[in-house]
């Protein structure tokens, strides 16, 4: 590296910069920046790598260039990125940087259709290339497929899996019913599920699997959608400039007068649940995605009387927000409703179909069983102090929304007909590792569910590359790449895993955080991926003590977990007053969404406990699964990536792009590829290729042959490239450079043919 070719070292906000290197030593590198103003520096040997000659080239692969490491990754994709390409494919797996504008034509149905039966590699990089990849594979294949689209918020994994879904069913369609609703179920979904974030403007708090299904003439027949963990915090309270989910203001902003007055709404400042965050957002029209989430409501096929239920249990838990609790003048220590609070009690209860005076009873006192003097012991009414009412008010809320949401999804699902289904090709838009200031039990899980689907990808990606090259025959030295086995192992292992030292928790008479956390550590007092937080880490904004929580050292970096509230944010359960008043109500779409939920066999509950659901437990039975079908299937990866914090267009963040790329395993792939063969060609290919330039004894060989004395005749190094029992390897850059030769001016072509008909004699 010290030949002073121009060489890439780090740069705190671009992540890297040209320089020279002007000495070397033990440990580091001096580095003369090639921008003229910069002072030298140093920089560690690991962090500084070659520059390919021309770093304005860019290339649709990433893999032909001649260094592949990360730093010209990034510069590939910064250079591509600058001429509003916002994809490229490093091999097989797409990347696909957020432009923040509309690129004109991208995806147009003439791009739909350019991209129909087309190999990866033959158009330029595209979310659509992948679709139709995915689609090829599973027809030729006969096997189902699929497309997990992963990134930070903000980064474009929804609209990504949106160009997916549309480019299917448009193209592979039959033109019925079925392909709109698969469409139409994302505005629905976005409705309820969706929120403005400091992140992004329309951040989706819940993951999702779509899948598309497929008849035996490879014809869309159906779909179906799994989903993940909605955020349900997020109903009571809201991050500084952040919004509740969308389908509140809009039904404040849209909903007809007749619907306004039946359900008592009124401007979103009315209502505690909403007035917190920003009311209105310039860049979000409430009033026209009213009407837009009731178009895709009804190509669904929902009628009115559906609709209008569901509008009324959010309106329900609208007014339920705005009932508000003070101390009783009693000595009873309890509490009662402010007199401030107006209707909201009897608006309430009059949309959810409940009592007034059993909803002011269950939200204010807790119904407790003695054990004394029999089995079954009496019941006796506890009054609830202020805050516990408050809380009691909050988890009705979330349990309400929450279990509307599985509803919409439930409802979308039963619109998705399907009874000839053969295959099928799945999306995954589920959010990326997570690293923020204060990290709790949300944060935890989806960096859980991120470890998982990061060791499918380095099964996918890493191992089965190297089970190619053996395949091949071609005696490549192995790549290593850590294995994340011990870090999932520690979530979610029988027993000792960190999720079952939770429920074990949740289930004592009185369950703590801080005990929680206790058993979590000496559990695991050795554990590489487990330590105690230091103080200073939990304890700058907050009073918390100093060992209440824990860090665990993920794929792509540690994070500090903050354990407060983990137990109560485990417990999907409502408290046993809660859970019969809304389970009795008369309003029967009410007691539906509550039908099987507390009080199913294994739930009982015991005198004076309040039951329990682990939602760790429940995501990580959905995970397995998820993960069985991804087994299952064939795959192909888009990885986004957010360009700016921003959110704005033309601005590249390299050092920020740089982290995402780390983060996403890419740089484990590129050191594999180095080390490898990254592009690869059937020998067919290569003869169907070419053989109209070659002469016509050269094109009575077989294409093994064809291509192997080609390659003589060429006089190609053989270390570029080598020839496996199916295909032809090539080491970085060596195809591309091949393939220019080929396609030279005709002079230098025919120069070629006298070199290979000399060869050939
Ligand atoms: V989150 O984890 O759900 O918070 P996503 O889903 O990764 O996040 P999303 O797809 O919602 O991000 O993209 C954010 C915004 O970027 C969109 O609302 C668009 O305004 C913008 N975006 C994303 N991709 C594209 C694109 N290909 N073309 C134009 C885009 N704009
Ligand atoms: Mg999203």
């Amino acid at each position: 590296m010290d030949d002073g070719k121009p060489v890439w070292a780090p740069h705190p906000t671009d992540g890297f910069q040209l320089g020279r290197i002007i000495d070397i030593s033990a440990d580091s590198l001096t580095i003369e920046p090639l921008n003229q103003r910069g002072k030298n520096f140093q920089a560690s040997v690991n962090q500084v790598f070659p520059a390919e000659d021309d770093v304005n080239k860019h290339v649709e692969d990433n893999c032909s260039l001649m260094y592949l490491n990360e730093a010209t990754l990034l510069n590939n994709v910064r250079v591509r990125y600058s001429k509003d390409k916002i994809y490229t494919f490093v091999a097989n797996i797409l990347i696909a940087v957020n432009p923040y504008f509309e690129i004109s034509k991208l995806y147009s149905p003439e791009s739909i259709k350019q991209y129909q039966g087309r190999s990866l590699g033959t158009l330029p990089p595209h979310v659509y290339a992948i679709a139709d990849k995915a689609y090829r594979d599973m027809k030729v294949l006969k096997m189902s497929q699929s497309i997990i689209v992963s990134g930070e918020s903000g980064a474009g994994k929804t609209e990504n899996t949106k160009f997916v879904l549309r480019y299917l069913t448009t193209s592979y369609g039959t033109g019925q019913d079925i392909d709109e609703r698969i469409v139409e179920a994302n505005p629905l979904l976005e409705a309820f599920g969706n929120a403005k974030t400091v992140r992004n403007n329309n951040s989706s708090r819940f993951g999702k699997f779509v899948e598309i299904h497929f008849n035996e003439k490879n014809a869309v027949v159906g779909g179906f959608v799994s989903h993940y963990l909605l955020e349900k915090s997020r109903i009571c309270t809201q991050g500084q400039e952040e919004r509740n989910y969308h389908i509140f203001y809009r039904l404040c902003a849209g909903a007809p007068e007749d619907i306004k007055e039946k359900f008592h709404l009124s401007s979103p400042d009315c209502f505690r649940h909403l007035k917190a965050g920003p009311l209105k957002d310039p860049l979000l029209d409430d009033h026209a995605d009213f009407n837009r989430m009731c178009v895709a409501m009804k190509k669904i096929g929902l009628d009115d009387t559906e609709k209008f239920n569901m509008f009324r249990v959010v309106a329900g838990v609208l007014h339920l927000g705005n009932i508000d609790f003070e101390e009783a003048g009693s000595t009873s220590g309890g509490c009662v409703l402010k007199k401030t609070c107006g209707q909201s009690l009897e608006f309430c209860a009059e949309l959810l179909g409940l009592d007034e005076e059993d909803l002011r009873v269950s939200l204010t006192t807790r119904v407790m069983h003695t054990t004394a003097g029999g089995a079954k012991g009496t019941a006796i009414k506890v009054p609830l102090k202020v805050e516990q009412a408050n809380s009691a008010r909050d988890a009705l809320a979330k349990a309400i929304y929450s279990r509307l949401f599985d509803h919409v999804v439930t409802r979308i699902n039963q619109c998705f007909p399907f009874d000839a289904s053969a295959h099928f090709i799945g999306v995954l838009d589920i959010a990326g590792f997570e690293y923020f200031e204060h990290n709790s039990f949300e944060q935890f899980c989806i960096n859980y569910c991120n470890e998982k689907l990061q060791q499918f990808f380095n099964e996918r990606i890493l191992k089965e590359e190297q089970e190619l090259y053996q395949r091949e025959g071609l005696g490549v030295n192995e790549v290593h790449y850590v294995d994340n086995q011990d870090c999932i192992d520690l979530v979610e292992a029988k027993l000792v895993g960190i999720l079952d030292i939770l429920d074990e928790e949740n289930r004592l008479p009185q369950p703590s955080d801080q005990h929680f956390t206790d058993t979590v550590h000496s559990k695991h007092k050795d554990h590489f991926r487990l330590t105690v937080p230091r103080k200073s880490k939990l304890t700058v904004h907050r009073n918390v003590r100093d060992d209440e929580g824990f860090i665990i050292r993920h794929f792509a970096g540690a994070v500090c977990y903050e354990t407060t509230q983990f137990v109560e944010k485990n417990n999907d359960a409502l408290h046993m007053s809660l859970a019969s008043l809304v389970r009795e109500s008369k309003d029967k779409f009410i007691g539906e969404l509550f039908e099987n939920s507390n009080h199913s066999k294994d739930t009982k509950q015991k005198a004076g406990k309040l039951s329990f659901i682990s939602v760790g437990n429940k995501f990580k039975t959905q995970l397995n699964i998820l993960l069985e079908k991804l087994h299952s299937t064939g795959s192909s990866f888009v990885r986004c990536v957010k360009p700016n914090l921003k959110m704005v267009s033309h601005q590249f963040e390299g050092a920020q792009i740089l982290s995402q790329l780390q983060c996403s395993g890419m740089v484990s792939v590129l050191d594999l590829m180095q080390g490898g063969f990254p592009s690869r060609a059937p020998f067919h290919e290569l003869y169907n290729m070419y053989k109209q330039y070659m002469p016509a004894k050269l094109t009575r060989l077989d294409p093994r042959l064809f291509c192997k004395a080609l390659f003589k005749a060429l006089g190609l190094n053989e270390n570029d490239y080598k020839f496996g029992l199916t295909k032809v390897f090539f080491r970085p850059g060596k195809f591309a450079e091949f393939d220019q030769i080929m396609k030279s001016d005709p002079d230098h072509l025919a120069e070629l043919v006298k070199r290979v008909n000399k060869w050939l004699i």
